[in-house]
């Protein structure tokens, strides 16, 4: 064949045309249909005192209708909020279109960077060429995503002014449990002052941990995964070709632990880390590196001195004594933060914590190495969170379990070879082409969120569910945001937020992994799925996570 110069790959140039199919429901005349009155997942009467406007909302349905769906003519702002995830511009090119099947004259506009975008007045509008030229790509690159925290009343008005001036009705906000928080905020304020503009979520994170009953899966997460499954399945192919490496792969996922899980499940490396286990059985990081350390040395005894180690990035959130430690910093980090931020060496800022912490927590922090010290210091994001991606556990890891294999040898005990090589993967998914099933997933999140506003709703998030059967079967309609909410501790307060989903220990997808993994640590069982495929066989292109086949079925 002829090099053809193009400004973008044939690949990107094929999927370009490619339809996202869409339920069935979606695809004909549509009509909602209204469930019960809801309630939230815990602390009712504290939730409904808070949410007065759009607490005990109905769940909602889209069904064939008699006739088609139509809106008054609509103008929607859409914001992208934290970190990417595969399909974005899908949930876009969904709104986009549903819209115009509503009302042709109705009209999209995007604010640009994230949430900030809104207060500031920073915006485009979204034209029919420029949402084409997106469609089916990865990358919140169209307007561009940001993590700051719509959370004051100054900046709900600063929001409202800008709406006013574009005429906006309705606004959706694309992001995790935190953001869909607060959109369920500004769809209360605007409701309470009567502002007339509907705020609509739309469930994302590569990390998978925004699901409940309601909400099968975040978009983003099958991408995601697939991609870390591709490279881990490559590295371990290398492993088991070279045998001389023990490769650490620490994989992106803030809290949970569903990237490492699924991952696992789809590559069966010797050995994986998982978080809420490490919680529930309050293992100390001694008790995990002695356990890593107990493998590498079967499998070196076995003349295998090599393997595949994953760690999942929010561990040492979950290790109890640095789970108190990390909190303690929080807070005083949190309510000394000018004072912290004038101290200019390592020395004094460590100095400033020790003698501001407990001794329990001072202990913890004097047993961690200086670069983990320094980046257990560094900034928060704007939701308060430690950094986690910055924080090389993996390292960590492999240093621990050297000491503790070198400990092992001095005694006789262990005789074999350990070379380890670190990796992460994290960034290499967020932005990733989505997958068949992640393309339809949130075109059809974006479609049903665009109906849901023709229906005049406000406070709910968009739901599509039954995702394991083929897209035709799924079942669009409306989640409010206030079912999903409790009362958590944030920052010494307590606040209404989205309960997070983290890994059930009584889950499938953990019992197959518990199921298997004394069997695939100790013989090499490696599966190498290879890269995503966008044509080809059914169970090759249009497979959803093994976590929510499991989960599901
Ligand atoms: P969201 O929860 O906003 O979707 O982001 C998830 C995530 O990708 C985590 O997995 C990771 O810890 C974090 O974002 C990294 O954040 P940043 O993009 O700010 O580096």
């Amino acid at each position: 064949m002829t090099y053809i110069p193009t400004s973008i790959s044939p690949l990107q140039l094929a999927r370009a045309d490619y339809k996202p199919k869409l339920p069935a429901t979606l695809n004909s005349n549509m009509a909602i249909t209204e469930g019960e009155a809801t309630q939230s997942i815990a602390h009712q009467k504290e939730i409904e005192e808070m949410f007065p406007h759009t607490y005990g909302l109905p769940v909602l349905t889209i069904e064939s209708g008699p006739k088609p769906m139509q809106s008054p003519e609509l103008n929607v702002g859409v914001i992208l909020s934290g970190g990417q995830a595969p399909g974005g511009h899908n949930v876009i090119a969904g709104i986009f279109d549903g819209l115009k099947v509503l009302n042709n004259n109705n009209r999209l506009y995007g604010f640009l960077g994230g949430p900030s975008g809104l207060v500031d007045g920073k915006y485009i509008e979204l034209t029919a060429p420029l949402v084409d030229e997106y469609r089916n790509t990865g990358g919140f690159d169209i307007i561009g995503s940001g993590r700051t925290k719509l959370e004051e009343q100054a900046q709900f008005d600063k929001g409202l002014q800008n709406c006013r001036e574009l005429g906006i009705n309705a606004l959706v906000i694309i992001g995790g449990d935190d953001s869909n928080t607060n959109a369920c905020v500004l769809a209360e304020y605007y409701k309470s002052i009567n502002a007339n503009v509907q705020v609509i979520g739309c469930p994302k994170t590569i990390d998978g941990d925004l699901k409940n009953d309601m909400i099968e899966a975040s978009f983003g997460f099958d991408t995601a995964c697939k991609v870390y499954s591709e490279l881990i399945g490559n590295i371990e192919r290398d492993a088991l070709s070279a045998k001389k490496y023990w490769h650490f792969i620490k994989l992106m996922g803030r809290s949970a632990s569903h990237i490492t899980l699924e991952c696992v499940l789809q590559t069966r490396p010797n050995y994986a880390i998982i978080s809420e286990e490490v919680q529930e059985k309050k293992l100390t990081m001694d008790q995990i590196v002695e356990d890593i350390a107990r493998v590498i040395k079967t499998r070196s005894d076995n003349k295998e001195n090599f393997g595949v180690c994953l760690v999942p990035e929010g561990l040492i959130e979950f290790v109890p004594e640095v789970k108190k430690l990390i909190s303690e910093l929080n807070d005083l980090l949190a309510g000394k933060s000018a004072f912290f931020n004038t101290l200019e060496t390592d020395d004094d800022k460590f100095q400033f914590v020790n003698s501001h912490i407990s001794a329990e927590s001072t202990k913890a922090f004097n047993s961690l190495p200086k670069e983990i010290q320094v980046q257990l210091l560094m900034d928060r994001d704007p939701h308060g969170n430690v950094q986690v991606s910055r924080i090389e556990t993996e390292k960590l890891l492999i240093d621990m379990v050297s000491d503790k294999l070198k400990e092992w040898s001095a005694e006789g005990k262990y005789k074999g070879k350990f070379t380890a090589l670190a990796n992460f993967f994290g960034y290499e998914g967020r932005c990733a082409a989505p997958s068949n099933f992640d393309a339809d997933y949130t075109y059809a999140l974006g479609y049903t969120a665009a109906v849901i506003i023709g229906s005049g709703k406000t406070g709910y998030m968009a739901m599509v569910r039954n995702l394991t059967a083929p897209a035709e079967q799924w079942i669009a309609g409306g989640v409010p945001i206030t079912m999903m909410m409790n009362l958590e501790r944030r920052h010494g307060l307590m606040k209404p937020v989205i309960q997070k989903a983290l890994v059930k220990l009584d889950g499938q997808p953990f019992k197959e992994f518990t199921k298997h993994r004394g069997e695939w640590s100790i013989k090499t069982s490696y599966i190498f799925p290879g890269p995503i495929q966008y044509f080809g066989p059914d169970e090759v292109c249009n497979a959803s996570t093994i976590t929510l086949e499991l989960e599901k079925n």
